[in-house]
């Protein structure tokens, strides 16, 4: 299966550029048509290799690229702690019910190898193990040329290209990097728990906006009230009137209270999205931020293959901080070298 994104890749690939053997089209094509096929092992590999931006990785996502743009994309994000893997659980196996195939990414910068993230995928393992339609992996890297962002949206491509329906990405909703996942989703749940005080305010900054559901977890405490006040507040506070005010959902995702309304909120949105042309400019706005992150990482790709390192980026910190060296020159030295 190749595409015709993969000629143009291999067009220009093979510059002197790549450091690694080049991108081997019939193992790239295998690849992705063993991973097409359902061949988790395949898939598992090829998320390993965008994760670890390998050189292969743009030939395999623009082979990737072909097989998708059905799928949704749901972005679950929220404090650490809040219920998100909990909550993408039942989801996940709501979907399943529904007989559409789920892939979940779990990203969690700030503790990927600690207790949360791998206790909730042993459970996932041990729930899901013997459903083909289900797929599950935490992200482990922070994607150091295209950063995070971008590191999880091209493994959720290849969710997206391996035939799942949904693909369910849950994130620390805290910090930059964070906010940015959540903007490249088609759907964004923002997960909010009673009694974290300033919560709903300190979403103010980068959430609000991105947020198409408020889900209110851990309803069964005492709070889920005035959590909701306050996001009512807020959206009346807000500047300009969006034509879908997102709707709040108190769930217990524990016991799975609340999930059927929540599936109801969801379908609402979804009716909203795709009624018009709103999906389809939604997703060019997030391809044109995306846009700028791949050509930033591709750039760093190709000074990194033409001998820059961390090393000499160090050295020539050290003589810029000193005053013994231009930055603007060197800047523009290292992007003719690269042009
Ligand atoms: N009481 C209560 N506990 C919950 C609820 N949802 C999740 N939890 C618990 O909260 C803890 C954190 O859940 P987890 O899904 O790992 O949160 P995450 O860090 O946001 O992914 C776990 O002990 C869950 O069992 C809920 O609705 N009510
Ligand atoms: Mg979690």
């Amino acid at each position: 299966v190749q595409s015709p994104h993969t000629e143009t890749f291999s067009a220009d690939a093979p510059g002197p550029g790549y450091p690694v053997a080049l991108p081997h089209h019939e193992h790239i094509a295998g690849l992705v048509e063993r991973l097409r096929q359902g061949d988790a092992r395949a898939l598992a590999r090829a998320i390993s290799l965008v994760e670890n931006e390998a050189a292969e990785a743009p030939a395999l996502l623009s082979a990737c690229y072909a097989h998708t743009g059905h799928a949704r994309r749901i972005g679950i994000t929220g404090a650490p702690g809040a219920g998100k893997s909990t909550l993408a659980d039942r989801l996940a196996q709501q979907f399943r019910h529904a007989d559409r195939t789920v892939g979940l990414l779990a990203v969690d910068p700030t503790s990927p190898f600690t207790g949360g993230a791998l206790l909730g995928d042993r459970i996932r393992l041990r729930e899901h193990a013997s459903d083909p339609g289900f797929y599950c992996r935490s992200m482990a890297t922070r994607g150091a040329l295209g950063g995070l962002a971008l590191a999880t949206a091209d493994a959720a491509m290849v969710l997206e290209a391996a035939g799942k329906d949904v693909v369910l990405v849950e994130t620390v909703g805290v910090g930059q990097d964070e906010v940015e996942i959540a903007r490249l989703a088609d759907v964004t749940l923002v997960v909010l728990v009673p009694g974290m005080g300033d919560d709903v305010q300190s979403l103010k900054a980068g959430l609000m906006e991105v947020a198409d559901l408020y889900v209110i977890n851990k309803a069964d405490r005492e709070g889920a009230d005035r959590v909701e006040q306050e996001i009512k507040a807020m959206q009346s506070l807000a500047p300009e009137h969006r034509d879908w005010i997102p709707p709040v959902v108190r769930t217990v995702a524990t016991t799975g209270a609340g999930i059927d309304h929540l599936m109801e909120a969801m379908a609402r949105m979804e009716t909203w999205l795709t009624a018009g042309n709103r999906l389809a400019e939604r997703r060019a706005r997030h391809w044109q931020r995306r846009l700028e992150a791949m050509l930033r990482a591709e750039l760093m790709r190709r000074a990194r293959s033409n001998g820059l390192t961390e090393g000499n980026l160090h050295q020539h910190a050290e003589r810029i901080a000193a005053g013994e060296e231009d930055p603007w020159r060197l800047v523009r030295d290292l992007a003719k070298s690269i042009s």
